[in-house]
């Protein structure tokens, strides 16, 4: 139901000194009224006030007031601040419910705020994002989120696409209208590849940013005992990998998540590669070609006191996938570009290289990009339907064309969670007044 009231314990549920017990909907400000002292409601203001159950004081509290339609839900809402104590708000929590309200589900309060138009879907998305953000990078293309970046990127393309759609309808259903623009296939296809183009790029930077952002999937490898699993343990808060100083430590593949100022990568550490017949070991080794296979990016750890042959030969054999060399070590021997003591927790020199290697990619923070796989997966739809207008553009009739172009164009709207129908008939009135 759309109307009912709804109410949720909106911060963290553990001790604290301050907890917020939100409602949002049509009886909020009644609600309030029958259990506090609360009599009369200026919206936007703040008031000092007990939460009482059955008149006795359960809690001192601060009641903000929002009015319906500047509010986060654009429905009244009341937030109370109370003590932190798990129990205390807990109570208040049930007192709004014994007084009519219902529990709120995962993410209601959000989906008011779409259903009643305050925010559209990839606004919807990026308040998500932001509150799971672990990194400064996602934070930040959140917030741009959150202020209609995606709106604004997509937006020329589907004003542009919308007239001409509009035009082709206009062209089909009144052929003897001849003030309008008659659009031939040899108008139409220029259009449609600029707008293929445009879909492309923006897919390119999307998925180049969610690397960065996300992760890069980077597998480390080198000889045993150069110091891979201690160049993972440096950055992660606790010892994961076991470190020690016999050759072959590591068999199975570890896992840790490191943020290196804007880059984030999701580091796997891997079995030392040489020759072994050590049966378990040779298991690891095999683990780590596998992951070698998927990875975005390799590091390669080399020992910078001890370099030999079979450095080299990985070095060789990686030398076309996306690879870069470390060396290890540093405070025995200082050679290479990016060079580093994992056990001294000096890793400054990588962490500088792999933020300039991708400058270009991170500088996309600062762009209005699609933020995340679903409006990808629709921004890839769209491109695949433009694609498909253009193979049969020549032997199409309008009529086809103009259905291609549709469904191309209501996955633009899909992004945004627009009615696309009521939308491009809002626009074919607006633009052509048929029916004067
Ligand atoms: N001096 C010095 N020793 C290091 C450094 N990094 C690692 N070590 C030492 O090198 C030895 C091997 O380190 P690990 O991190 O276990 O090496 P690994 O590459 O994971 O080895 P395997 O798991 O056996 O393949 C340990 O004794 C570490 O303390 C470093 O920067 N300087
Ligand atoms: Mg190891």
């Amino acid at each position: 139901m759309l109307n009912d009231t709804i109410c949720a314990i909106s911060t963290a549920v553990k001790d604290g000194a301050i907890s917020i017990v939100r409602m949002s909907g049509e009886d909020a400000f009644d609600v309030i009224r029958k259990i506090s002292d609360v009599k009369e409601i200026h919206p936007n203001t703040i008031v000092y006030t007990h939460i009482k159950d059955r008149g006795q004081i359960i809690d001192e509290v601060l009641v903000s007031f929002f009015e319906k339609g500047k509010s986060y839900t654009r429905e009244d809402m009341v937030e109370i601040n109370c003590h932190g104590g798990v129990y205390v708000t807990r109570m208040i929590l049930n007192i709004l419910l014994e007084n009519g309200c219902r529990l709120a589900e995962p993410g209601e309060f959000t989906r008011r705020a779409y259903l009643n138009g305050r925010i559209d879907l990839s606004e919807a998305d990026s308040i998500n994002d932001l509150i799971k953000a672990e990194s400064m990078l996602q934070a930040r293309s959140a917030i741009r989120g959150i202020n209609g970046s995606v709106e604004r990127l997509i937006m020329p393309l589907m004003d542009e696409m919308k007239d001409v759609i509009a035009m082709i309808e206009v062209n089909i259903d009144y052929p003897e209208y001849e003030d309008e623009r008659q659009m031939s296939q040899d108008v139409i296809r220029p259009y449609v590849e600029k707008w293929t183009a445009q879909c492309r790029e923006m897919i390119d930077k999307a998925e180049r940013f969610r690397v960065v952002k996300d992760g890069l999937n980077t597998v480390i490898i080198g000889k045993p005992n150069v110091g891979k699993s201690s160049l993972l343990n440096a950055r992660l808060e606790k010892d994961k990998a076991i470190v020690t100083d016999i050759a072959g430590t590591t068999r199975d593949l570890v896992e840790g998540k490191v943020h290196l100022k804007n880059i984030t990568l999701n580091l796997i550490d891997t079995a030392g590669i040489r020759d072994t017949q050590e049966k378990i070991e040779k298991i690891g080794i095999e683990k780590t070609m596998e992951a070698i296979e998927s990875a975005d990016l390799i590091i390669l750890v080399v020992d910078a006191s001890n370099i030999g042959e079979e450095d080299r030969r990985l070095m060789e054999e990686y030398k076309d996938r996306n690879l870069i060399v470390v060396y290890n070590k540093s405070d025995l021997n200082k050679v290479g570009d990016i060079s580093i003591s994992a056990l001294n927790n000096d890793i400054g020199s990588l962490r500088d290289y792999l933020n300039e290697r991708y400058q270009d990619d991170i500088s996309l923070a600062d762009e209005d990009i699609l933020n995340n796989e679903r409006q990808i997966a629709l921004m890839k739809q769209c491109l695949k339907a433009l694609e498909e207008v253009l193979i049969h553009i020549d032997f199409d009739s309008l009529d086809m064309t103009v259905t291609d172009l549709d469904a191309a164009y209501h996955d633009l709207c899909l992004i945004l969670g627009k009615e696309y129908q009521e939308d491009l008939i809002d626009h074919m009135f607006r633009n052509f007044c048929l029916g004067k």
